[in-house]
């Protein structure tokens, strides 16, 4: 089976689970495209059976806005032209999917039927999609594909919700590389960063405000100020600077690393003893569950698909948001009673082997077989 794949190739959940999903479906033998306006953050290596091939949108002084929907409608046409692909999976709604339609009613003109399947992540439907001057794009393009998939049901429950939807919605939630993210040997990392044994709390985001970012901070500050403990901000966007201002406001500052975009996170997940993750929407949170992975137990909060991810008492807890005097109550509670971290740590880390690749590529390899023969030729 051939297969497009169309993603944000950025640090975001959606492109890192489109990217894994190809190389690990190459890795079975498919033949795997990549089609994007950058190189996929985590397509890092030359791998058998995968190509890339890059959108480039031209400019003219005409533009204001550069016509990136032409452009990879057009490189969507002639990629399954000429590379004859079976099928076209598109993550994240918007644009994807409405230029999916496109592609396949323009290859339709050349006697080409290519299935369309839309992977729903998060954002493109509870923040950018609920936009009303995007609503009937987004209802149009997903009635149109020829098989939907929603990463928590959570996440499905607020597609019909809030949008005009006739088409089903399958459920296929996130998955981890659990070889990849697991607890390594990097005790040397842990002697870098702590002088006198102190704790290790991470979060992971790109910083925009539906992490809450400066809750993470606040957070840090209950803990800090009856366990030692040092955090590890890693990422980077629009509200590292108040996160920042914050931290220095409330004297913490020197105890945070502000570690921007790093990779491979599971050598500094291999040291973590807490992760945080207070954010005010989230469908799915991959961050969690790959930090789960490592062992590590998670605060969060009760938003969105996170109850779905982190069990509430077993591998960390999920509070309301913006409580982050119970999330530090909740943490201090994990970080001084060393049989109860144990017991969380390995339920976190099992957990997490349920939402293996290996566990969770089938369904989506289910699903492409389905489809493809049910077209109608
Ligand atoms: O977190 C973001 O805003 C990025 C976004 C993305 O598409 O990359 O993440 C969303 O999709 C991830 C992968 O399915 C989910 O794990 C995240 O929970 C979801 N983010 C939100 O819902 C805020």
């Amino acid at each position: 089976m051939k297969i497009g794949i169309v993603c944000y190739p950025t640090y975001g959940g959606s492109g890192v689970i489109a990217t894994e999903l190809g190389k690990c479906l190459a890795q079975k033998g498919y033949e795997v495209h990549f089609i994007t306006y950058n190189r996929p953050i985590r397509l890092d290596l030359f791998m058998e059976n995968i190509y890339y091939h890059e959108v480039t949108t031209p400019n003219y002084p005409l533009f204001e806005s550069l016509p990136y929907e032409s452009a990879l409608a057009s490189k969507l046409v002639d990629v399954v032209k000429y590379y004859k692909l079976d099928l076209l999976h598109v993550h994240y709604a918007i644009p994807h999917a409405s230029v999916a339609y496109l592609a396949r009613q323009i290859l339709r003109t050349f006697g080409i039927n290519i299935p369309v399947i839309v992977t729903l992540h998060g954002t493109d439907i509870t923040l950018v999609g609920k936009d009303k001057s995007f609503e009937p794009v987004v209802s149009f393009a997903i009635n149109q594909s020829n098989g939907v998939t929603a990463v928590s049901e959570f996440l499905r429950k607020d597609t019909f919700d809030n949008f005009h939807i006739t088409n089903e919605i399958t459920v296929i939630p996130n998955f981890v590389d659990i070889q990849r993210f697991r607890r390594h040997s990097k005790e040397h990392f842990r002697k870098m960063l702590t002088t006198k044994g102190e704790k290790i709390i991470i979060h992971t985001s790109n910083f925009r405000k539906v992490k809450r970012v400066e809750d993470v901070i606040r957070v840090f500050e209950v803990i800090q100020k009856n366990i030692p403990a040092k955090l590890l901000m890693i990422g980077d966007g629009p509200q590292r600077k108040p996160a920042e201002d914050l931290s220095r406001e409330l004297g913490v500052f020197d105890d945070i690393y502000f570690l921007g975009s790093q990779d491979p996170v599971e050598e500094l997940y291999s040291i973590g003893d807490l992760f945080l993750l207070p954010s005010e929407s989230e469908t799915f949170g991959l961050a969690a569950l790959e930090a789960m992975a490592c062992g590590i137990p998670v605060i969060t909060t009760s938003a969105g698909g996170l109850t779905e991810v982190v069990q509430d008492g077993i591998s960390g807890y999920c509070c309301q948001v913006g409580d982050y005097r119970t999330m530090g109550e909740r943490a201090l509670e994990l970080l001084s009673d060393d049989e109860k971290w144990k017991s969380f740590s390995v339920s976190a880390r099992k957990i997490a082997e349920s939402f293996s690749v290996e566990n969770i590529t089938p369904l989506y390899e289910e699903l492409y077989r389905k489809i493809i023969e049910t077209q109608t030729p």
